[in-house]
């Protein structure tokens, strides 16, 4: 008999430490709050941007407060405002557009709270407002585009080329134009007809290159500043008869899976990749400012850039935005 109340005793013990609640993560005791102020969600892009955010904070340890400002810079500094009253260690944005931070920055400033930019840039005359930033080279990507047409358009004549840009005075559209327009400067021959801003939306994409197709005879080039204004476009001139990739030469920029299909299919020309997932570089450097230590002004992404010349276009892995 005893042996069997041992048994239940024995067996019952263990089904209860089998039920206890497991324990709930414990943030780790000495882990950061981080404060990011996230601009939208406008494109494939972004979502990955801030999915790759979240996925380094969880894998940091580092407790993450993150806010979307539906691309509004009013709603933006507000969210960072209330990081300032949260007290959070860090705070990281990516700014909507370069002017108009400087009061929200003095404020963290004078609340001794370090300030990442990631993604884009701002422009600002006071000293010590940012303590770096993590992002693209956007003029370089520009660069890359320009250097593409050049290769591609080599020996014709009168190359018309019309652009559809991002949000106006941000830093990737400011940059990629920019790129772009000097490394064909030197070049007669390719000229822009016609620039548009789209504002980095796919809706705007095709009402873009809606107008520019009622407005000019004889596009020979399309420079779109993202995948999904790009994805828009060939919408419009696909309905209009016409062969993207062929009667119209497309580059675009991001590097979106939806993009690289379409190169594959011969419907883009070139894709110049801007990559969204920095959010493991954002954890490394907001812990090294919590912990007071200094960072490199600017930490540049490493990118690349797909185009038709390439052999290796259908062993690329799968594109994680
Ligand atoms: C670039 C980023 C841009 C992307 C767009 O780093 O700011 O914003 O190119 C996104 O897709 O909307």
């Amino acid at each position: 008999m005893k042996i069997k109340i041992l048994t239940l005793v024995i067996l019952t013990a263990t089904l209860l430490a089998g039920c206890r609640q497991a324990e709930p993560p414990q943030p780790e005791l000495d882990s950061i709050l981080l404060g990011f102020a996230q601009l939208g969600a406008e494109s494939a892009w972004r979502r990955g941007n801030t999915e790759s955010i979240k996925t380094a904070a969880r894998e940091a340890g580092v407790q993450l407060m993150l806010e979307n400002a539906e691309q509004k810079q009013e709603k933006q500094i507000s969210d960072i405002r209330s990081f300032i009253a949260y007290q959070v260690d860090v705070i990281a944005f990516a700014p909507i557009v370069e002017d108009g931070w400087d009061n929200v920055l003095m404020e963290a400033k004078a609340a001794g709270i370090p300030v990442l930019t990631t993604d884009r840039m701002v422009n600002t005359e006071q000293e010590g407002l940012i303590a770096g930033f993590i992002g693209s080279n956007f003029y370089e990507e520009g660069v890359k585009a320009g250097e593409f047409l050049l290769k591609k358009c080599e020996g014709m004549s009168e190359v018309k080329i019309v652009e559809i840009s991002g949000t106006i005075d941000s830093t990737p559209m400011k940059q990629r134009a920019q790129g772009f327009r000097d490394v064909i400067a030197g070049h007669d021959d390719f000229k822009i007809i016609d620039t548009i801003s789209g504002d980095f939306l796919r809706s705007k994409g095709k009402e873009c290159m809606e107008y520019l197709l009622n407005k000019h005879e004889g596009i020979d080039v399309l420079y779109s500043h993202n995948d999904g204004m790009t994805l828009g476009a060939i919408e419009i001139i696909e309905a209009r008869g016409l062969v993207p990739g062929k009667d119209i030469i497309i580059i675009t920029v991001d590097g979106e899976q939806a993009a690289i299909d379409l190169l594959r299919q011969g419907k883009i020309n070139c894709v110049v990749e801007c990559t969204p997932l920095i959010g493991d570089t954002i954890m490394e450097l907001a812990k090294k400012l919590a912990a007071g230590e200094a960072i490199a002004p600017i930490t540049y992404s490493e990118e690349r850039v797909f185009s038709e010349f390439d052999a290796d276009l259908n062993d690329l892995p799968e594109r994680a935005y």
